[in-house]
């Protein structure tokens, strides 16, 4: 006899509003929650994310060729994904594919869990209790007095570094803007650049020359992010450490921005590279290959895997973007930052779990 199989896959849309929203087609985030429950009566939560494109694709990917491919399968998160892996691979290796596999990948995590009566990170093996937080922001569009107030209220709230957007149309701006922040929060927070890809290879060497003096701790998506030997060039010419990995959507695609050279940090995205799965399998390629690691966002469930890394690392916190203060949850999950700090003490599994959908999440 084998173990429980998957007998059920249901997806809910939900809508959160942004407080402060990160640009003015950015409003709302989006979630696909993802419950799958086993033949002997278990159940696990996933989720997929997207502030922009995708949640209705991923939605559909999981309510036709996902469910058709996974029922029946054991209830583990690695065969399914291998599983899912084949049965979505003409629809692409990632993207939209990896976003609606980690929906699956993440619920099975939390199934397993729950099977054992374990919270996940003590199943996986916790290696720490608390992960440090970094303040991050989007907000190449806030006046700089507002970026400052920003980045005032992370550091005050005491976290171990900030995180603002670069790349303005005129870089006298970016370099004004970097040096009030450097300035507000002194030589010694680390203080991250986020271009988003708005360079090109001249623009970047630029830049980044420009930028070099207010000592920023990474430059992050500074060129297209498909372009790794455009990175690699770029870190051949600049000493400031270069992270990319938040628009990387495949373990194999990671293994080769850190073959090439293309970067100093690794930044995956545990919804974006397909779920825990991956992302375990990525942290443990940054480890091998001597890089760093950075989960991009989606700190409710990045903090609790980074507890359970070899690697030191943090997690990166936008003001009013955890799931809780989205209202995204039905109960606190067990997930805390304070002090500058992410703690996990949830019940069994990840302890996230979402609220019921209202009409306004459909729209
Ligand atoms: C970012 C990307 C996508 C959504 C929000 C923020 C940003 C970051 O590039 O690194 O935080
Ligand atoms: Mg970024």
């Amino acid at each position: 006899m084998g173990g429980p199989v998957i007998a059920d896959l249901r997806t809910v849309p939900l809508r959160a509003p942004l407080r402060r929203p990160w640009g003015p087609d950015v409003t709302s985030l989006r979630v696909v929650a993802a419950t799958v429950a086993d033949s002997a009566g278990g159940s696990g939560v996933g989720f997929s994310w997207t502030p922009s494109a995708g949640a209705s694709a991923v939605r559909a990917l999981l309510e036709t060729d996902v469910r058709a491919a996974v029922s029946g399968l054991p209830a583990e998160p690695e065969p399914v994904w291998d599983r899912m892996r084949a049965a979505l691979a003409d629809a692409g290796a990632g993207g939209v594919t990896t976003m609606a596999m980690a929906a699956v990948d993440i619920a099975l995590w939390d199934l397993r869990a729950r099977r054992a009566a374990l919270p996940l990170v003590e199943l996986i093996g916790r290696r720490r209790t608390a992960v440090p937080v970094y303040g991050s922001g989007v907000n190449l569009h806030c006046p700089v007095d507002e970026l400052v107030e920003q980045v005032r209220r992370q550091v005050d709230a005491g976290c171990a570094g900030v995180k603002i957007k670069v790349g303005l149309p005129d870089l006298g701006e970016d370099v004004a803007r970097v040096a009030a922040v450097r300035a507000e929060v002194g030589p010694g927070v680390p203080l991250m650049i986020d271009a988003n890809q708005r360079w090109d290879l001249p623009a970047a060497l630029r830049a980044v020359r420009a930028l070099a003096p207010y000592e920023p701790h990474w430059v992050e998506e500074p060129l297209p992010a498909e372009d790794l030997r455009a990175h690699a060039a770029l870190r051949a010419r600049c000493a400031v450490p270069v992270a990319i990995g938040e628009n990387l959507h495949t373990v194999g695609r990671f293994a080769e921005a850190i073959g090439v050279g293309a970067c100093d940090i690794v930044q995956p995205n545990v919804v974006r590279v397909g779920g825990i799965t991956p992302f375990r399998a990525i942290a443990g390629l940054a480890s091998a290959g001597g890089v760093g690691f950075a989960p991009h966002l989606l700190p409710d469930l990045a903090g609790q895997l980074a507890m359970t890394l070899s690697q030191d690392t943090w997690v990166e916190d936008v003001e009013d973007a955890d799931f809780a203060a989205l209202g995204l949850l039905a109960a606190p999950s067990g997930v805390r930052v304070a002090d500058g700090v992410l703690t996990a003490h949830t019940g069994p599994g990840h302890g996230l779990r979402f609220r019921e959908p209202n009409p306004e999440d459909d729209a």
